[in-house]
């Protein structure tokens, strides 16, 4: 019996790599984590800034609560099983009437698993929209393994290498329309992008990137997990996180800095250019 999900949003998943929108929390609790962000953002900004967005639950108490989020987790064990460990996070934010985008391509090609059926919920802390650059999905991608993706490195394309597939046909996309509070959930090896933001907002994402098995391996780079539910994981290359007790726990910021030295070893693996995120 799921715990949150209905049958047919599982049967969607699987057939369609992604699915959406599932209420996380209310549109005014979304908004005071914004607020939160924002806040974050002139009070540490070394902690938090456009080139260090990565595992900001590690240093700030009010993510770490969305990572384990009941709702968020009994989605994750709805579709993973109950034994559920977190890879990364990343908080996606496009400034209002800025050019940066995310090309075509698969979560899992730079991420050095074993396996990539993974998944990842991205929870909206604004409207996320046409207008904003919501992220477009192209149903039944997930079903094929990592195809071909071109470095580009271009300077607008937030993802780390620009990459990029091409050929994509983007009248297949299915736009996730989301409002603050909502998140959708996406697999590992689905293909998907995400346009410009023309609004005079920002639009603000952020991606647990992504729930795992324990069947789902670190092949490349160091084993860095949060335990999120049931059995922990007991990988011998790397270090079970602990939760931040409150914004800027020493403890988990230094935490922090160690996990994104191994996240970059990992995502610039045998890459010439390295960005400085
Ligand atoms: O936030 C975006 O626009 C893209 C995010 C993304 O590609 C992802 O979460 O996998």
């Amino acid at each position: 019996m799921p715990k949150v999900l209905t049958k047919e949003q599982i049967k969607q998943y699987h057939e369609e790599g992604f699915i959406f929108p599932i209420q996380v929390i209310p549109k005014d609790e979304a908004l005071a984590i914004a607020a939160k962000i924002e806040e974050a953002e002139r009070l540490f900004p070394q902690e938090i800034h456009a080139k260090n967005r990565n595992n900001l639950h590690l240093s700030f108490s009010f993510l770490d609560k969305l990572v384990h989020n009941k709702i968020v987790v009994d989605a994750m064990e709805d579709l993973l099983g109950p034994d559920l460990a977190l890879w990364a996070t990343v908080m996606f934010i496009k400034e209002p009437s800025s050019e940066h985008y995310v090309s075509w391509h698969q979560d899992a090609t730079y991420m050095g698993m074993n396996a990539n059926r993974f998944a990842t919920p991205w929870i909206s802390l604004s409207t996320s929209d046409r207008n904003t650059g919501c992220m477009t999905m192209i149903p039944g991608a997930h079903l094929q393994e990592i195809v071909n993706h071109e470095d580009t490195f271009d300077n607008n394309n937030i993802l780390t290498r620009g990459q990029i597939i091409n050929n994509v046909d983007e009248s297949l996309g299915v736009d996730l329309i989301l409002e603050p509070g909502e998140m959708s959930i996406h697999s590992g090896t689905v293909v998907h992008a995400s346009k410009p933001n023309r609004s005079n907002n920002r639009r603000i994402g952020f991606a647990l990137q992504s729930y795992m098995p324990p069947n789902i391996k670190q092949v490349f780079g160091k084993n860095f997990w949060t335990h999120v539910r049931g059995k922990k994981r007991c990988d011998p290359n790397g270090m079970t996180l602990d939760r931040p007790r409150y914004d800027m726990d020493p403890n988990t910021v230094a935490q922090r800095k160690i996990v994104n030295e191994n996240l970059a070893r990992i995502l610039y693996k045998d890459s010439d250019i390295k960005r400085n995120y």
